[in-house]
Formats: structure tokens, C-alpha cells, sequence
């Protein structure tokens, strides 16, 4: 019976510190980015990997998507989304909501280094990003948006780039930076035990009263690193976005309930008094 209870102890541990490690991101949503060249050191996983004949290293390394039960994106990389890297600087986060986003072997476009290009890959929605302010606008992209492709021809994979215009305007948010450590994150570093983290990309815009999957997809002007996400957004109860809790669930807050406590113990002093002039 003890040994039981000493496994059902560990056990719950384990979990505890599982849920733990991924909490503050939510679930890991990425996928395999279908480049594949034997590089890297874990070539068809993203974590310390970039694309077939590119650079091997965690300046260059892109290495997850999560999500959480808000419907927030994280984005975590060895890359300084900031700042770039050697003037190569962060793209747009694209977002394909039914299923047709190109990626892998699609290195087919032109020779013309971050060409700007009628097409979208695919990709439906962009987070248009601005690193510089932590803000973005959302566009719901169509057939006349524009787009440019990664820089090297060899890497026109990880297309596309970055968002240039067209579509409609959806709304505007504001994200959250970070750089954190191996710990932190649950990533490796590759030697140099950093990443930053891109957090708080909502994506109640899309939410419904159905389930939506999505393909989420980022990567930087030269095309380094190619990182794709694959997450399904939660039913909402009352459909079309929002993303907040049913009407009357919510608790009364601690201070409310004081004030509240507090205005009873007045009432019946008054009371009291009241009744004592009688
Ligand atoms: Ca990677
Ligand atoms: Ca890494
Ligand atoms: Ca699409
Ligand atoms: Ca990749």
C-alpha cells in the first residue's frame, strides 16, 4: 500500500511538472516544415534546424509554435526577431484557415531576390508585424494581395516572406517580447541558451462556434529557417470571436465581496442605532 501510494506520489509529480514546463505557452503546435537535407541537428524537427543548404545555427533557428486556450500564438526562436540577423530581417506571421497552404518543395518563383509577387502560398490571413512598436495588423488576404519571397532561391521554401498590401483589414493587436533560457522554454540552444519569445498573437479573429484549424507559418528574409504550426481554435460559446466566458460565470471579485461584506456590517449598525433613537 505504500509503495502504491509512493508511485501515485511520483506519478503526480511528473505530471505536475509536465503541465508545468509548457504552461505559460499553451500546446506545441509545430510541424514538420517538409525541408528536409540532413543537416542540422534535428532535421525534421525544428528545434536546431534550418533549411537545406542554409546556415546551422541558433541565430538562424526557429524552433516552435504554441497555443494557448485563449487562442494566443507564441512564437520562440533562437532568432533575434528585433533585430535580425546580419540585416536579414523577421517576416509577417501567415495564417491558412482551409487547408492549402504551400510549403516544403515549392521553390519554383522566379530569381529575383524578396521579389514582390500576386500570391499568397495559399495563406488566407497575416499578422503584420511590427517589431519595432510590438503591434500588428490583421489583413484577410484575396486573389489581388501581395507578397514577397524569401531572399536566396534556394530557399524560396520558406516562402513567403512578408505581407505588401491588398486584402481588407481585420483588426489590430499587441504582442509580447521576451528573451528567455533553456529552462524557460524547453528548447535547446544550441550552445548559447537563448530565445526569444514572441507572445500574445490573438487569434480570436478567427474563432467560431465550430472548431477552426489553421496552418500558422513565419520565417525571415533570407528564408533561413522555415517554421510551420498546425492548431485547431476551440468552439466559442457564443460564436464569431470574443473568446470570453459565458455570460454569468463569471466569480465576484475578493475586493467586491469585501466592499459588499462591508456596506452589510454598515446596514446593521445603522440598524442598530436607528433602533436605539426609537
Ligand atoms: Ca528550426
Ligand atoms: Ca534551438
Ligand atoms: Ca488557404
Ligand atoms: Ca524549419
Amino acid at each position: 500500500m505504500k509503495k502504491f501510494a509512493e508511485i501515485l506520489g511520483v506519478s503526480m509529480l511528473v505530471v505536475f511538472l509536465t503541465v508545468g514546463s509548457a504552461f505559460a505557452f499553451g500546446t506545441d503546435i509545430t510541424i514538420f516544415d517538409e525541408n528536409s537535407s540532413g543537416e542540422g541537428i534535428n532535421d525534421t524537427l525544428e528545434d536546431n534546424e534550418a533549411e537545406p543548404g542554409m546556415v546551422q545555427s541558433q541565430a538562424w533557428d526557429l524552433e516552435g509554435f504554441f497555443l494557448n486556450d485563449d487562442n494566443e500564438l507564441t512564437m520562440i526562436g533562437g532568432y533575434d526577431f528585433v533585430n535580425g540577423e546580419a540585416e536579414l530581417y523577421s517576416g509577417d506571421v501567415f495564417i491558412d484557415v482551409n487547408g492549402d497552404a504551400e510549403f516544403g518543395d515549392i521553390h519554383d518563383w522566379g530569381n529575383v531576390p524578396n521579389a514582390t509577387v500576386t500570391d499568397t502560398f495559399g495563406y488566407d490571413y497575416v499578422l503584420d508585424m511590427d517589431f519595432d512598436n510590438l503591434t500588428y495588423d490583421v489583413y484577410k488576404l484575396d486573389e489581388d494581395s501581395t507578397t514577397q519571397i524569401a531572399f536566396y532561391g534556394q530557399n524560396q521554401g520558406s516562402n513567403p516572406w512578408r505581407y505588401v498590401g491588398g486584402g481588407e483589414e481585420v483588426e489590430s493587436g499587441v504582442f509580447g517580447y521576451e528573451t528567455m533560457t533553456d529552462a524557460q522554454t524547453g528548447f535547446d540552444g544550441w550552445g548559447t541558451n537563448s530565445h526569444n519569445v514572441v507572445s500574445g498573437l490573438d487569434l480570436n479573429f478567427l474563432a467560431s462556434d465550430v472548431p477552426v484549424e489553421f496552418i500558422s507559418h513565419f520565417t525571415m528574409q533570407c528564408g533561413n529557417d522555415n517554421l510551420m504550426g498546425e492548431g485547431t481554435l476551440a468552439a466559442t460559446a457564443t460564436g464569431g470571436g470574443g473568446g470570453s466566458a459565458a455570460p454569468g460565470s463569471e466569480a465576484p471579485e475578493p475586493a467586491t465581496m469585501f466592499l459588499l461584506g462591508s456596506g452589510l456590517i454598515g446596514l446593521a449598525n445603522l440598524r442598530k442605532r436607528f433602533n436605539k433613537k426609537g
